[in-house]
Parts: C-alpha cells; sequence; structure tokens
C-alpha cells in the first residue's frame, strides 16, 4: 500500500524487473531467465486485483521469451528497455487519456470521483486548463481515506473541491453531472473493477440518469478473463475499518478492497486510444492482447509452439 493506485503498482513493478535485470551478475542465460522469472512471480504475488500488474510482467516476460540470444548482457538489455518502454507508455497514456476524456466535460460542470486515479484525474486537471469551469466532489474512500490525496492533488491545481462522505454519494446525485473513476481492471465483459464503493456510486449514478465515465489506460484490462478466469478481489485487514474504535472481540468484519461494476451502469470507458462503450472492451483485448491471450491458451492447454 506504499505504492497505490494501478497505473503506479504497473510502472513500480516494471521498475522491479530492470533493477533485478540491472543487478544480476552471472553469466548464464538460462539461469537469467528463471532469475527474472523468479521475481516476476515475487512481484506478481504483492497484489492480487489490478491486472496492470500481471500485464506489465507479461510485457517484458513475453520480450524476454521472443528474445533467442544466449548471452546474458544481451538479455538483460532486453529486460531493461522493455521496462523502460513499458514505463513510457504507461505515462504517456494516462496524458492521452485527460486529452481524451477532457472533451466529454462541459463549461459548468460538477464532476464527482471515488478515491485516487491519476486517469481519472488526468481528463478533470485537463478540462480545467481548458478553461472549462468545473466543480468537484470527491468521496472520503473508506477504509484508507485516498480521497484525501484527490481532494488535495485537486485543490493544488486550483479545482474547487468538496470532499464527502462515502455514504454521501446518492443524497448529492442531483448536484452531479457526470462521474469519473479510475479502473483497477477490466473485464473481457466490459465490467470495471474499482475501489470498493464503486459500484453502489453507478447504481445511484444510473437511478439519477447521470452519465458513469470510467478512465483506463488499455493494461488495465485482462487478456485472462477472455478465456473465462475470474479477477480476486483483495480482502485487507479488519484493522483498517476498526482503526481506533472499540469493538467486541467476536466480531466479524469484513474488508474487500474493490468492487464489480456491471457493464450496463457504464456509459464510456475512456483510453488512451480513444472512447469505447463497456461492451467493446473485448476488442481492445483482441488487438492488444492478441498474443498474450495466446500465451496463456498455450500454456494453459500445455503445448509446444
Ligand atoms: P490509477 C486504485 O486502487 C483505485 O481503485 C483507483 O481507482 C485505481 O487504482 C486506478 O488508479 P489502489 O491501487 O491507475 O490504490 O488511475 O488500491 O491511478
Amino acid at each position: 500500500m506504499k505504492i497505490r493506485g494501478a497505473g503506479r503498482i504497473a510502472r513500480a513493478v516494471a521498475q522491479g524487473l530492470r533493477i533485478a535485470a540491472y543487478n544480476y551478475r552471472g553469466d548464464n542465460a538460462e539461469d537469467f531467465r528463471q532469475y527474472i522469472n523468479g521475481i516476476a512471480e515475487y512481484l506478481r504475488s504483492t497484489r492480487p486485483t489490478a491486472v496492470s500488474l500481471p500485464n506489465a510482467i507479461i510485457f517484458i516476460l513475453h520480450r524476454l521469451s521472443m528474445a533467442l540470444s544466449d548471452n546474458v548482457d544481451e538479455l538483460k538489455e532486453v529486460v531493461i528497455k522493455s521496462a523502460n518502454e513499458f514505463i513510457e507508455y504507461s505515462k504517456k497514456a494516462t496524458d492521452n487519456i485527460g486529452v481524451i476524456g477532457a472533451k466529454r466535460i462541459e463549461d459548468g460542470d460538477n464532476i464527482l470521483t471515488h478515491c485516487n486515479s491519476s486517469a481519472a484525474l488526468s481528463v478533470i486537471i485537463h478540462a480545467f486548463k481548458e478553461g472549462k469551469k468545473i466543480k468537484v466532489y470527491n468521496t472520503e474512500t473508506r477504509p484508507k481515506f485516498q480521497g484525501y490525496i484527490t481532494a488535495r492533488k485537486l485543490l493544488k491545481a486550483g479545482i474547487k473541491t468538496t470532499l464527502i462522505t462515502d455514504s454521501a454519494v446518492r443524497a448529492f446525485m442531483k448536484k452531479i453531472d457526470k462521474i469519473i473513476v479510475g479502473a483497477d481492471t477490466v473485464a473481457a465483459n466490459g465490467a470495471v473493477v474499482n475501489k470498493i464503493g464503486t459500484s453502489q456510486i453507478a447504481l445511484a449514478a444510473k437511478e439519477a440518469n447521470v452519465d458513469f465515465y470510467v478512465a483506463a489506460e488499455t493494461y488495465k484490462f485482462s487478456p485472462a478473463t477472455v478465456l473465462g478466469e475470474y479477477i480476486t478481489i483483495e480482502e485487507r485487514s479488519p484493522k483498517e475499518v476498526i482503526r481506533n474504535i472499540e469493538v467486541p472481540s467476536n466480531i466479524i468484519i469484513r474488508n474487500p478492497a474493490f468492487d464489480v461494476t456491471p457493464p450496463e451502469y457504464i456509459d464510456a470507458i475512456i483510453t488512451e486510444l480513444g472512447i469505447i462503450p463497456p461492451q467493446a472492451s473485448i476488442l481492445v483485448l483482441k488487438e492488444h492482447y492478441g498474443w498474450a491471450i495466446r500465451d496463456y491458451l498455450l500454456k494453459e492447454l500445455s503445448i509446444d509452439e
């Protein structure tokens, strides 16, 4: 939790593999491949929900598997270069989402956002920089209160911001013109996994006929879901929920960190390549992750190419 935000987590993982490759001191290519795969597995195990994390890993490992060289220095270079490429792409994608998404924001809009998403903030801040007079309502986002980070960033950008409790969302819905949230994972059917509470906001938005947008880079789309894999929702410590409150010792506390918003509740997904209806997620996956879907399939069926 020291590194928050699905995009930032993915870049941190790419950086981790880059450091690992740089620090490798052996001269055996097979040993190097095993060492990188081991570190990739360890990094993969750190957080279960955001697909940006395994997507950063498979991007780099795929390049490594395509490199036929037996020279360790050359293989190290492949890992370092592809990690750099991923990090650069990721930063640019967040910016591009801002440029594209800002077109959907109108002068005078009241926007609601939840948690702390760089992609969603990119849209809001771009629209504001274009001169659109917007106001933002943002949720506290229990239990980790990432909404305070969002409020600070919005205020720093000069945007008028009102912080509300998560449970106040429906009470404020009449004031809201648009909702923009980020994503940790987008499934093949267009369902979006994001910080807990997102699906309730989407439900309230649907009822009030308020547009609900998701800002997500294409590496937040999950190739494994094409093959029927479920997305694991991270369940975190009850201590995050109770903090300093006295509770009975036999109380049961649940603390899922994310929830699933079905595609019917989402008006559009803003990606760095354009705005798509959630139902078109499968096309993004087939076009940009065809190779990954194939790799997963070959591994699952234990087929040698
Ligand atoms: P960006 C965050 O989860 C939030 O759920 C946020 O909406 C999502 O990642 C996307 O954030 P966490 O990783 O990549 O903080 O848009 O648990 O910054």
